[in-house]
């Protein structure tokens, strides 16, 4: 039999046979897929000023659909963690993350200085997450606690910095919901993200788990920060544009 199909056979007959990494996947791949379609038709229904928003969530899902398709299909063929697709994931659609804080608080006078800084942190976490994730078992503990600066920049950002100062300053209601909501994404689910790291050889968790559970904790965080993240943003943008077509009808 030709390899390449005997691989596919074996793939198959994993996610048959329950492997839940292999499982988790396949489900992220088609939960991205569907999201991304359902923000890009939603586009039509909210008003103007919140397109972008929605276009920017439709392309979040979009990339991360198109990696979870070879993310699958690596983890299926080889056993192993797909880490340099997952990085180039994350290295484009965490940025992308820090335009949506951006583009909430823009009406209320973000600055691109501070765009440009939440960009900067989320570089310093993925690359050194990376490096620490590639470079064994004597210095991911390290490269995980410069990571982790990074990522407590952000949160630091988004509850006391430039994010958490305008959107206080606004007085809607609904940029108020909805910062409320982001901040527990980026601390509750952002913090799935260090716990499965924690699970590679020679960190805190390991031996708790085995190994290829690490991609276990990534997807399941992905689609509850990505999709989820989107969500939030979505529902922000339909009662606004609601409100203010009943405020036209008045
Ligand atoms: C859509 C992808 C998202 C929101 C990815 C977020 C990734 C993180 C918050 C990763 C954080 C990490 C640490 C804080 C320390 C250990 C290394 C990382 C990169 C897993």
């Amino acid at each position: 039999m030709n390899t390449l199909l005997a691989a596919e056979l074996i793939g198959l007959d994993k996610i048959i046979n329950s492997d839940p990494v292999a499982i988790t996947f396949f489900m992220g791949y088609m939960a991205m897929f569907a999201s991304a379609v359902f923000f890009f038709v939603e586009r039509n229904s909210v008003s103007d000023k919140w397109k972008t928003s929605l276009l920017v969530s439709g392309l979040i899902t979009g990339i991360a659909a198109v990696h979870y398709y070879y993310m699958r299909d690596f983890y299926l063929q080889t056993g192993q963690s797909p880490t340099a697709f997952r990085y180039v994931d994350w290295t484009l659609t965490v940025p992308l993350m820090c335009v949506e804080f951006y583009l909430l608080t823009k009406p209320f006078g973000a600055k691109t200085s501070t765009l440009t800084k939440l960009i900067l942190a989320s570089l310093l976490m993925l690359i050194a997450g990376y490096i620490g994730e590639t470079s064994g078992i004597e210095s991911n503990v390290m490269w995980g606690i410069i990571s982790t600066i990074g990522y407590l920049y952000i949160v630091y950002e988004v509850f006391a910095g430039d994010v958490a100062k305008l959107a206080k300053s606004s007085d809607s209601p609904a940029l108020g919901r909805a910062m409320f909501l982001l901040k527990i994404f980026i601390t509750l689910g952002w913090s799935i993200y260090p716990l499965g790291y924690m699970v590679l050889p020679g960190n805190l968790l390991s031996g708790a788990f085995e190994v290829s559970s690490i991609d276990l904790f990534y997807n399941v965080a992905d689609a509850v920060n990505k999709i989820g993240f989107g969500l939030v943003i979505y529902s922000v943008a339909i009662s606004e544009t609601n409100k203010n077509k009943k405020v036209q009808h008045a």
